[in-house]
């Protein structure tokens, strides 16, 4: 299910705390991307809280409240292209906005927000039966392999 080029990780993350802030826009695939989540943290042993907000913009600022008290936040959404430019404003709101969060608390931020153009490519990134791609577990597993590279140093 990797994306070409992308790296083969694996890791042990034991004793690894991360917060999993999740949009509840697309249900179905949002549900596939917290399962890869949750599954990625599980198969290396770190244990997760899951924050749910309602939309992909409102993730920026959940992860600003909570980084501190984890290790590593995972941020997951589905923004699907509409016919107005609203789509573009959320999508660099939760890009621009999650990038501020890690490089402000120098903690990982795992970016799992999908931005598609349909309903299709989102379920075929979305590690659900089908997919060719699982985002969420990408996300975790990035974050996981980030807070252990950075363990070593001070935040
Ligand atoms: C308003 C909106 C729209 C049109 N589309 C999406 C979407 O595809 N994915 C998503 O996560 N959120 C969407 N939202 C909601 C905004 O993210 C936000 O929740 C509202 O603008 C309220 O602040």
């Amino acid at each position: 299910m990797a994306h070409h080029g992308a790296p083969d990780i694996t890791l042990g993350a034991t004793g690894l705390n991360v917060a999993i802030v999740a949009a509840s826009w697309h249900t179905e695939v949002m549900d596939g991307l917290v399962a890869g989540a949750e599954r990625a943290a599980a198969e290396a042993h770190a244990t997760t809280t899951l924050i749910r907000v309602p939309g992909s913009f409102e993730l920026p600022v959940a992860a600003a409240r909570v980084i501190e008290s984890f290790d590593a936040v995972v941020a997951l959404g589905v923004v699907i292209r509409g016919g107005t430019p609203h789509f573009d404003y959320v999508c660099s709101a939760a890009t621009d906005g999650l990038n501020r969060v890690a490089l402000d608390s120098r903690k990982p931020v795992g970016f799992g927000v999908l931005t598609c153009d349909n309903d299709e490519q989102a379920r075929d990134r979305a590690g659900l039966e089908g997919s060719r791609e699982d985002k969420g577990h990408e996300a975790m597993t990035a974050a996981l392999a980030t807070a252990s590279a950075l363990a070593a140093y001070p935040v």
